[in-house]
């Protein structure tokens, strides 16, 4: 009754506001004018995606160094936080498979369709101390027997470092008899795929039928990232069989020629004779992790696998002298891949950037924090009569080894960083492609070290209109009297562009996008608390955070995580996804970033290529023996 009389009186006093508008004709318009300003004003606001970056609701901005370790505790605890969001929404809609569909709260299989969150995310769970969390996926774990469907294959590569590499290192974490158990049955059923003639693994296996499938020629990253995972695999179950599958990778990438492609390996391989195929060279996709594990294999031996420090150190010399370059006016340093051209002799080189290729500076940090870099008799990496290998050591001559590769880890993990502050999100795009020149502004790109001319000498370094020519960045740098912090090293400003930058086309980044997406990877973050760790300078470190506030703002749904679509307009755009190595890696390096001690020094633990942690091997003497270790 009292609703229905309130009603009969707004609407009266409507009626008599109206009327008396009807009598003023100016009033009458502006009334009219401002609720139609403010009607459109709020559609806008629903309409338009903003461009100006989100203020991130999560704390304010405080200089890093200033800040203390309780805030940086509170930061973990939000990392955590997130990490039984994602976990929980997984066993709400997704378990028993492999990962979840944020959006409309469903699953994909997608690796095997045992649950790849669940033995990817273990060992985090371990670290963060999630012991609910960490028995429910135990009981998981147990019951899972590696089945598939006759015909179809589990991908080899893959399942190494997700599913075995992840109950190895939540063994090696807890001790939990169960894992080495399963570790061990997975190994088993895996091993038809070693059928190849060479004992280089093929594509992928059926875990019941042991029937294999792939083609002859591998793709390096899957045929050698196996090392770390079966050399720990033999140490905690004693097994020569496991060790055997490790140390016959090693040997093959040790006495392939590399004399063509610079002292680093190609992308394909032939499996049949295990030899090098092309002479295609990345550092990102199909290659990554095949460098990766060069680094890290010595690092698990306790150093001792010296070969594979050596074969390290020529791919590290390569990276940097042939495939890192310097953009035109931000000098931004990037690495790039080289493909050998179909029609002519000379390689060409692309200028994509992939977010993949960002765990290169947290690979090149940890070399400068556990390697005797500019003991080059210790490292014995170049052969002095073998002319491949020492036409490579003269190009670094008169550079400390030491300076070189930090240089290089800082001013790559500066530009991985920049990719994510110069966008709308704060999340950064999976793949750019570098401006090579910028004419009109009289500024060129160009390698960091000379690339050599046909003639075998450096080419010199030239001034156009008033620009820079940077055909050896790096050394132009040195005979300059190498003032101040060399090229592509030193923080940088990012350029967030405006709705209007975009359309009109702004060439102010030095680069374009090429795949916008951001699929929640965690290549960026690890070289942050890489660099965090090994410099121990705080910028490194407010850097994660910011990606983590940005991962909040952007990727967070009500029942975990999504890609993004487009990192170029904000809020983002989710797509319906959230891969395992979000768990595995993503949440755990920026977890390791901000709690205080580190429960894993590198001098005692070295983490697979999905971030899994395995202490490093001291063999006893009856190992060595039995095992015939070589090293
Ligand atoms: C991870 O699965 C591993 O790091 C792999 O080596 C390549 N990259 C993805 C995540 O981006």
């Amino acid at each position: 009754m009292q609703a229905d009389s309130d009603m009969s009186m707004y609407r009266h006093q409507l009626y008599r506001t109206w009327l008396s508008l009807r009598h003023r004709p100016q009033l009458r318009n502006w009334v009219y004018g401002t609720v139609m300003l403010s009607t459109l004003y709020f559609l806008y606001q629903f309409i338009s995606p903003s461009d100006s970056r989100q203020t991130f609701p999560l704390e304010s901005y405080v200089e890093p160094e200033l800040v203390p370790q309780s805030v940086w505790d509170n930061r973990a605890e939000r990392v955590k936080k997130a990490f039984q969001h994602a976990y929980h929404g997984w066993e709400q809609y997704a378990a028993p498979h492999d990962e979840l569909k944020p959006i409309s709260n469903t699953y994909q299989d997608n690796f095997n369709g045992w649950g790849v969150t669940v033995f990817d995310g273990l060992d985090t769970m371990a670290l963060m101390k999630l012991d609910h969390e960490y028995k429910r996926a135990l009981k998981h774990v147990e019951d899972v027997e590696f089945k598939l469907e006759e015909g179809k294959y589990a991908p080899y590569f893959e399942t190494v470092i997700r599913y075995l590499g992840g109950m190895l290192s939540a063994y090696a974490l807890t001790e939990d008899p169960i894992l080495l158990r399963k570790a061990d049955e997975l190994a088993r059923k895996l091993d038809p795929v070693f059928g190849t003639p060479s004992g280089l693994p093929y594509y992928g296996v059926n875990p019941d039928t042991g029937a294999t499938q792939g083609p002859a020629i591998g793709i390096l990253a899957e045929i050698a990232s196996l090392q770390l995972e079966y050399t720990y695999l033999a140490k905690v179950t004693g097994k020569k069989e496991h060790f055997n599958r490790a140390q016959n990778v090693i040997n093959i990438i040790n006495r392939a020629n590399y004399d063509e492609t610079g002292g680093m390996m190609p992308i394909r391989w032939n499996t049949t004779d295990g030899t090098p195929f092309d002479q295609s060279l990345s550092a990102g996709a199909q290659a990554d992790s095949a460098h990766e594990y060069l680094l890290k294999q010595y690092l698990l031996t306790a150093k001792r696998d010296q070969e594979s420090l050596q074969l390290y150190i020529r791919t590290a010399t390569q990276l940097i002298t042939e495939l890192m370059y310097i953009s035109p006016t931000r000098h931004l340093l990037y690495v790039t891949d080289k493909v050998p051209s179909r029609t002519s002799h000379t390689a060409q080189i692309s200028h994509r950037f992939e977010h993949l290729s960002c765990f290169l500076p947290g690979l090149l940090a940890l070399g400068v924090q556990e390697l005797p870099l500019d003991d080059i008799d210790f490292m014995d990496a170049f052969d002095k009569d073998h002319p491949a290998q020492r036409a490579q050591w003269e190009k670094l001559r008169g550079f400390s080894l030491r300076d070189v590769h930090l240089w290089a880890a800082q001013g790559l993990a500066q530009t991985c960083w920049l990719s994510y502050a110069d966008m709308p999100t704060g999340l950064g795009p999976d793949e750019m492609l570098f401006y090579t020149n910028m004419p009109e502004q009289g500024a060129w790109g160009g390698g960091w070290f000379a690339p050599k001319t046909a003639a075998g000498g450096a080419r010199p370094m030239t001034r156009t209109g008033g620009g820079t020519l940077w055909v050896d960045a790096l050394r132009s740098w040195k005979r300059s009297g190498a003032r101040g912090v060399p090229p592509g090293v030193g923080d940088k400003t990012p350029v967030v562009y405006s709705k209007e930058d975009r359309v009109r086309g702004a060439f102010g980044r030095d680069y374009s996008i090429k795949k916008d997406e951001y699929l929640l990877r965690p290549e960026t973050v690890e070289s942050l608390y890489l660099l965090w760790k090994v410099t121990g300078e705080a910028r490194w470190r407010d850097r994660a955070w910011r990606i983590f506030e940005a991962i909040e703002v952007h990727t967070k749904t009500p029942a975990g995580y999504a890609s993004l679509r487009t990192v170029q307009t904000s809020p983002g755009v989710k797509d319906d996804d959230m891969p395992s190595y979000f768990f595995a890696e993503t949440l755990k390096y920026l977890y390791l970033t901000f709690i205080g001690d580190t429960p894993l020094p590198p001098d005692k633990w070295v983490l697979n290529t999905e971030a899994h942690p395995f202490p490093v091997i001291q063999w006893t003497a009856e190992e060595r023996e039995r095992f015939r270790v070589g090293y």
